[in-house]
């Protein structure tokens, strides 16, 4: 109980971005018909979240449409699907008074859904990123949360909304994935107790969680495959890096979707402290960050534009792999040697 209450105390310390729980809740109440959005590529907190308030907002009797700039990811087949929208398939001229945003750092990251927008549109933004640049006329930003549902859970609770399963499991799969299974340094005390309350309703977290990371197709298996025997290091052995390029898609079948999650068994190699991934995309590079112990990719990647958290970030880059290649490991060895001067 003890630790419980200096964690508490510490969590009311850290404060968060914005405005309070209350005002930026107030403010949603006064509103009524909401678009909601997350960024593109869509990942387990990105959907998680915005499931979950979309069907708290239904149970306040609002109007609401998720639309998002990509669709819904296959691996995530254990979460509804059904209210899910891109933003292309949104009628023209449906008019929405506000717009509510998770787990996005920038409006940028919302891609077309943008389109969607009129002048008098009011955003509503919220998040867990350090690096949220509070675009929204309300923001509510919690970089302690290890994952934006872990605010959505506050969101049920201050308008006293019980819980239902369909929501728990919602805002389960938001905190486990973002945690990496409650793994990850962003893991923390209320995490778990948000989980307690989420299990309480009697979701099902073996089925989950085996949707979630024991579910693999074939073709899964064997681009791992193929991309476990391209891993590269550097001299020292702390630098691990892996491509995926659209031939190695095209051999094995298997999908960029595929590919997320692979990073972690760059991480995996025991010297290893920094690791990044890298997929081929129309003449794009898209990177994604780990790193271990104290060394921070947030930081390299906003050399190249993205952001992220400390241990885990991403950002895209202009070029070939290469290119690309050679420009993050110049960058990497910068942080390197100025977090070894902090020693
Ligand atoms: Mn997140």
């Amino acid at each position: 109980m003890e630790l419980l209450e200096k964690f508490t105390k510490k969590n009311k310390q850290l404060k968060h971005m914005g405005e309070s729980l209350a005002a930026f809740c107030r403010a949603l109440k006064k509103k009524d018909n909401f678009l909601l959005a997350s960024h593109v590529n869509p990942e387990g907190d990105a959907v998680g979240s915005v499931l979950a308030i979309e069907s708290l907002l239904r149970r306040l009797g609002k109007k609401t449409l998720i639309a998002c700039e990509d669709p819904f990811p296959d691996r995530l087949f254990c979460l509804p699907h059904k209210r899910w929208n891109q933003a292309k398939d949104v009628p023209p001229g449906r008019k929405f008074d506000a717009l509510v945003v998770a787990d996005c750092p920038t409006l940028e990251r919302i891609g077309h859904v943008r389109d969607l927008l009129r002048p008098e549109t009011q955003i509503f933004n919220i998040d867990h990123h350090i690096s949220n640049v509070k675009f929204g006329h309300h923001n509510y930003i919690h970089p302690t949360a290890s994952a934006c549902g872990e605010i959505v859970f506050d969101l049920f609770k201050w308008f006293k909304l019980n819980i239902n399963q369909e929501e728990a499991t919602a805002l389960y799969v938001s905190i486990s994935t973002d945690t990496g299974s409650f793994k990850y340094s962003n893991t923390t005390v209320k995490s778990h107790q948000v989980a307690s309350h989420l299990i309480e309703t009697g979701i099902d977290i073996e089925e989950i969680n085996d949707a979630l990371y024991s579910t693999y197709s074939l073709e899964k298996i064997q681009l791992y495959s193929l991309l476990l025997g391209k891993v590269q290091r550097s001299q020292d052995g702390t630098i691990a890096w892996v491509a995926v390029t659209r031939n190695d898609l095209k051999q094995t079948g298997g999908t960029y979707e595929d590919t997320e999650g692979f990073i972690d068994f760059l991480k995996y190699i025991k010297e290893v402290q920094f690791s990044f991934f890298m997929s081929e995309m129309n003449g794009n590079v898209r990177v994604s960050f780990r790193s271990k112990g104290n060394y921070d990719v947030a930081k390299v990647a906003a050399q190249f534009g993205g952001g992220g958290h400390k241990k885990a970030a991403g950002c895209t880059i202009a070029g070939t792999l290469e290119d690309a290649t050679k420009k993050i490991l110049d960058q990497i060895k910068i942080a390197i040697v100025k977090q070894n001067q902090k020693r």
